[in-house]
């Protein structure tokens, strides 16, 4: 059994529930009462494309499936939450991001973990910092050490009850 990181992210159709449906399906592929979901933020979009707010989350749980199948498991969740693959970095219902995978790192054409953009982003690293807030990454960094007042100042915690 692993324990995995995940990152949400929706800016489509009633992002929150996007994202509450996404926690929903991800309780299916998690162990018994592993499954910790961070606070709901609001983030304005990272990139050039013009496109609306996003609602951004962690979610960690511990896992039976090897990385490939998580993989797919998160994929079909996209899926069914009706993702549309059209431009890189484009607006979505649902993206869900393998952040961590144990403290595993994998190079495959499919897969990379740690995600590659994670230490640069604000909505990664401020909600896996409210449930793993003494996290060491796989390359020995502190997540302590990432999170700088700017990235604090840049998102926007919503009220939600988990
Ligand atoms: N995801 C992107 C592109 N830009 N910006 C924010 N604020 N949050 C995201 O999750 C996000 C983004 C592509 O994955
Ligand atoms: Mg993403
Ligand atoms: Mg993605």
């Amino acid at each position: 059994m692993t324990q995995v990181f995940v990152a949400l992210g929706a800016n489509l159709e009633d992002p929150k529930a996007q994202l509450d449906n996404a926690v929903t399906a991800l309780s299916a592929l998690a162990e018994q009462d592993s499954l910790k979901v961070s606070p709901y933020y609001c983030s304005t979009p990272m990139g050039d494309v013009v496109q609306p707010d996003y609602i951004n989350a962690v979610a960690s749980f511990n896992t039976k499936l090897r990385p490939l199948a998580l993989l797919d498991a998160l994929q079909q969740i996209e899926n069914t939450q009706g993702r549309v693959r059209k431009e890189r970095w484009g607006p979505r219902t649902l993206d869900l991001d393998l952040l961590l995978y144990g403290d595993e790192i994998i190079d495959e054409p499919r897969l990379k973990v740690p995600h590659y953009g994670m230490k640069e982003r604000s909505f990664v690293l401020v909600p896996l910092s409210a449930i793993a807030p003494d996290l060491v990454l796989p390359c020995k960094t502190t997540l302590r050490s990432l999170i700088s007042d700017k990235f604090l100042a840049e998102l926007q915690r919503l009220d939600n009850d988990h």
